[in-house]
């Protein structure tokens, strides 16, 4: 009896330790290996690598050395070397600390992708100097945009209390290459900047830094004047440059290290230079002077625009494009990818290649705000290789996005890239599973964006789940569909901005409250009427498309040869337009909105067949969303083009599914999703 139930208690145990919430990312490799790992130099860093190796590694003995030969040095601060045999000793070597624990995770990634047989002989560096990550985090712990739960950071907590997340955070990020990471929102407030505050900071930093992580914060630009009391705080103002001295050299007091300030100003109402008739360029460049004696920098974002007459998507371009060369070499300017925002998908941004004397940084959206936030599965690796290897034609063809900001078009003094993070307090950290995938996948093309986005997939899944190819094969094909899915059954043929006002989250086509501002509604972009649909952004529309360089302007402005799937994007076109496959415009729109939830479906009947292969939790919890997803899906098709129809006034393909809600009843549906969280 007794034995029985102390059999029990042990199941029960068993069980309670090994159910799978997620939180173990894709960091799961057996540990307790005890593995030979020496190394020539000691640090908290390098001790890190050698943990990692002698817990997890299971071949022959490893070395770690430090060198400093011409060989390594090529390959940079971050980079390294793997050579030897797992079954005869392995060396690692590089001229730094994190050289060697980047290389400690490689090492381990490629036993776990059962990809560390034979003999290997490995050379790697990053192309992004700067892999950064952007919370827009708020200090009372809600998350902007953010879909995965309250904030990681405890600032309630803080000092006082260290969360054993911030270690389990730091160690996500180091295994893929992160690091530097912005704490608190671009939307800040001047209390980021309080010396209470630094203390706090103080501790994440002490946190992070053996992993390698440097700290930045964004800065609310009227913080002399609403924190330190002056008058105004106007860039050319000498008190004001001295507030900003002085309270940089508070920082470096506190964190040594501290890696800089990130700047969202005179956008979306929050105050910057242009309030006192200064620019951009005079605001980032106080900041630059006061970081420049600690060699910190300055990210400040191009995300600029205001309702005006003029197209919002030309605005950043007109507004930069006479600051070239007008910064300090300190400043660094953040694009995001696309001209407007986060779109699922955009043309690049066309200050990509025009901008030329000045370090751009790209800025991509890990958190899923316009792509399902945590609701739906959407891998972005497809996303972002699309956007990467973007043709911009500024130096002949071939002058790809990538090559515009990784130094090798353009030899600046500093390359970065930054993901808007999707992290969060959830279990599983993102919320969904699968949106794991998205944070590994931008640290991987953050290190190197010439890795192709299937093998990021695979490398992620063989590490989360199983190395199990009747898991993987469909699994890897969810997800490489997945994005275009999503275009499908939300915004097709270049269609943009079509949510709901407040969550992004859901179809509002019509939306237009009283009051609103017209560049933040759908109309303003779809401009749908009863001769056609789509953005005029020709030469006889807004002209936006005579910011990208020949032939690409060409290519967006003629109808004939504009990518299809950016049609719309460029052209207002007639509901009969002629597509390349032969249907007119109206039927195409059918087929693709009809097509991506298909996908949908497709996805749900791929996962279901894999239930053995994994454990039981998470498989339930992807089940569940993809359902999720498929129904949203529907309702993204049925809303779209029963409301698109009142334009065309045409029937849906008569061999195409009918749409199984009413146009009134899509317009009731409000969720309930907070704005802004
Ligand atoms: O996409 C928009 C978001 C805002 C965000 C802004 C930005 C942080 O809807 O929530 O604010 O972009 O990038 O600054």
């Amino acid at each position: 009896m007794k034995k029985s139930i102390v059999f029990f208690c042990l199941v029960l145990l068993s069980v309670g330790l090994y159910a799978e919430d997620g939180s173990r990312l894709w960091l799961r490799a057996e540990t307790g290996q005890n593995a030979t790992v020496t190394a020539n130099k000691q640090s908290a860093t390098i001790n890190i690598a050698k943990q990692e190796l002698e817990s997890q590694w299971k071949g022959a003995p490893v070395q770690l050395n430090i060198i400093n030969n011409k060989d390594l040095q090529k390959l940079g601060k971050d980079g390294y070397r793997i050579t030897g045999n797992k079954l005869t000793g392995i060396s690692i070597l590089a001229t730094t600390e994190q050289g060697l624990l980047y290389g400690a995770y490689h090492l381990l990634r490629l036993q776990e992708t059962r990809s560390d047989a034979g003999m290997l002989n490995i050379a790697e560096s990053p192309k992004y100097d700067l892999r950064i990550l952007n919370h827009w985090d708020n200090l009372n712990r809600t998350v902007e945009r953010g879909y995965a739960g309250y904030s990681i950071w405890r600032w309630d907590q803080l000092p006082e209390q260290i969360s054993p997340r911030y270690k389990e955070y730091a160690r996500a990020n180091a295994s893929i290459g992160i690091n530097a990471t912005v704490l608190n929102n671009v939307n800040a407030t001047p209390d980021a900047l309080t010396p209470e505050f630094f203390q706090k900071v103080k501790v994440i930093a002490d946190e992070l830094r053996p992993y390698h992580i440097k700290v930045f914060l964004s800065i609310n630009f009227s913080s002399p004047k609403v924190l330190g009391g002056l008058e105004n705080s106007d860039p050319l103002n000498k008190d004001v440059r001295k507030w900003w001295k002085d309270k940089v050299k508070e920082i470096y007091n506190v964190i040594p290290d501290f890696g800089g300030f990130l700047v969202k100003a005179n956008s979306e109402g929050l105050p910057g230079p242009q309030d006192y008739g200064r620019t951009h360029a005079d605001g980032a460049n106080m900041l630059a002077e006061a970081l420049k004696p600690y060699k910190g920098i300055v990210m400040w974002r191009a995300f600029v625009y205001s309702p005006s007459d003029q197209d919002r998507a030309k605005q950043a371009f007109n507004e930069f494009m006479p600051l070239d060369g007008k910064f300090n070499d300190n400043v660094i300017v953040q694009v995001k990818n696309g001209p407007i925002d986060f779109q699922p998908r955009e043309p690049f941004s066309p200050l990509f290649g025009a901008m030329q004397k000045t370090p751009l940084m790209p800025e991509l959206q890990i958190t899923q705000e316009y792509l399902g936030h945590s609701k739906q599965l959407v891998y972005l690796g497809t996303q972002w290789k699309e956007f990467f290897e973007s043709d911009t034609y500024c130096k002949g063809a071939g002058s790809t996005v990538a090559k515009t900001t990784d130094g090798t078009l353009f030899p600046h003094k500093l390359t970065a890239i930054a993901g808007v993070a999707n992290i969060g307090e959830d279990a599983n950290w993102t919320g969904h599973h699968f949106g794991q995938s998205n944070w590994y996948a931008f640290g991987r093309l953050a290190w190197n964006h010439e890795l192709s986005a299937e093998q990021i997939a695979d490398e992620w899944l063989k590490m989360t789940f199983t190395n199990d190819v009747n898991f993987l094969t469909p699994v890897k094909e969810i997800m490489m569909d997945s994005w275009e899915a999503m275009v499908s059954y939300m915004m097709p043929l270049g269609l943009h901005h079509l949510f709901a006002w407040h969550h992004h989250y859901g179809p509002e086509p019509w939306c237009n409250p009283p009051g609103a501002r017209p560049d933040w509604l759908p109309s303003y972009y779809h401009k749908a009427s009863t001769f056609g649909i789509g953005f005029d952004r020709t030469t006889t529309g807004s002209n936006a498309v005579s910011q990208y360089f020949p032939p690409l302007n060409e290519i967006f402005n003629n109808i004939e040869t504009c990518p299809e799937n950016l049609l719309l994007w460029f052209h207002h076109a007639p509901w009969d337009h002629q597509m390349r496959g032969g249907r007119i415009l109206w039927d195409e729109l059918c087929y693709k909105y009809l097509l991506g939830v298909n996908q949908a479906r497709g996805f749900q009947k791929k996962w279901d067949p894999i239930e053995n292969l994994i454990d039981p939790e998470r498989f339930a919890d992807v089940q569940f969303k993809l359902k999720v997803q498929t129904r949203d899906a529907i309702w993204w098709k049925d809303a779209c083009l029963l409301y698109f129809q009142t334009f065309s006034k045409r029937p849906i393909p008569f061999e195409m599914e009918r749409p199984i809600h009413d146009l009134e009843e899509m317009k009731q549906i409000q969720l309930n999703l907070e704005h802004h969280n």
